[in-house]
């Protein structure tokens, strides 16, 4: 068996050179986890708004066309005015707004004998916006289409 050269252990520069190298890699796990962590909660809460705002968008296309909900001139309407809709936690408010399709075609689509009145198309455009917070308060806004018709 070879003894070893050296026996005579670290210097304390080595020491110091070992441990800002450990220390360097430490941080960046830690800045990794931190950074990883802020994405999962991020993710989360983005998740958790887009189901309440699934739920709103099936709530009032199941509602009457004409129902108070989907009326243009209560805009904006408010979550207070679906019950039972549930905000989870990180969910501040839902709100949406509500506008008639106009058409300026010259023509009388719906056949009632006025030409390009505001409700012509039977269709209702709604922008649906939930109001969330993760780190910052953020609204996630989706838009959708209501016929008369169906
Ligand atoms: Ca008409
Ligand atoms: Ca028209």
């Amino acid at each position: 068996m070879t003894p070893l050269k050296n026996t005579q252990g670290f210097t304390l520069i080595e020491a110091l050179i070992a441990m800002v190298v450990l220390t360097t890699g430490l941080l960046a796990l830690y800045t990794m986890q931190m950074s990883s962590t802020k994405g999962n909660m991020t993710a989360n809460k983005l998740t958790l708004a887009s189901s309440v705002a699934g739920n709103g968008f099936e709530r009032l296309l199941n509602l009457p066309y004409t129902h108070t909900t989907m009326d243009p001139a209560s805009n904006p309407h408010d979550n207070t005015e679906l019950t039972g809709l549930q905000l989870p936690s990180g969910v501040t408010s839902v709100s949406w707004n509500v506008t008639e399709w106009t058409n300026t075609d010259g023509l009388d689509n719906d056949g009632d004998g006025t030409t390009d009145e505001p409700d012509e198309l039977n269709i209702k455009s709604v922008t649906l916006n939930v109001n969330y917070r993760d780190w910052l308060a953020k609204t996630l806004t989706i838009t959708f289409y209501k016929s008369e018709l169906f």
